[in-house]
């Protein structure tokens, strides 16, 4: 059974820029700009009746869409860092997805998520990177900004490496409403 997790993709002209950020600090294994994404909720391995159920719960969410920001960049792992990410400005559209999503998973039976939601989209894998080069990194560029984004569905999506990364493949889309 492959990964399963749910997300919100990245504009094109988006990933473009941030992809200008794939410089600068050794140690770091760019995520390649067609696989950036936002996780709402990741459902690992699960079996095909727990798949269906849950599909079936995501495509009953009716809620509208939203514009989302990125602001910043930040580090996971503290002074052993292993993932360079960007922050998502607070919003209550994606707060509310959020929920609908983790209650769709609840519905298909899926276990409660055993980390706390932090949104992000993932920049960078770390191995062996410095802490301080992190830090000078982060100096440099970690105050970034972008311009909002409408964010009009999301998707879920099947990852089949099972160490996490791409590619990944949308398995269904799920609109919000204009
Ligand atoms: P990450 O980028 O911070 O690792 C696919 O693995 C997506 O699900 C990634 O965005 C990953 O976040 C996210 N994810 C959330 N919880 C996860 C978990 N327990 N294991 C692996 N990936 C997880």
């Amino acid at each position: 059974m492959p990964r399963l997790f749910t997300a919100i993709e990245i504009p094109t002209s988006l990933a473009q820029r941030l992809s200008l950020l794939r410089a600068g600090l050794s140690g770091a294994r760019w995520i390649d700009p067609d696989n950036y994404h936002l996780t709402l909720r990741f459902i690992g391995d699960v079996d095909g009746i727990t798949a269906r159920d849950f599909t079936h719960a995501l495509g009953e969410i009716d809620l509208p869409s939203f514009d989302l920001r990125l602001e910043g960049l930040d580090s996971f792992g503290g002074r052993k860092p292993r993932a360079l990410f960007a922050r998502v400005a607070p919003s209550e559209g994606l707060e509310a997805l959020r929920r609908a999503n983790d209650r769709a998973a609840r519905e298909a039976g899926v276990p409660p998520e055993g980390r706390n939601y932090m949104p992000h989209v993932t920049l960078a894998r770390l191995r062996g990177a410095h802490p301080d080069a992190v830090a000078r990194y982060l100096e440099g560029v970690g105050w970034m900004q972008s311009q909002p984004f409408a964010v009009e569905r999301f998707v879920l999506y099947s990852s089949r490496n099972s160490i996490g990364g791409g590619p990944y493949v949308i398995e269904a889309e799920f609109p919000l409403s204009a």
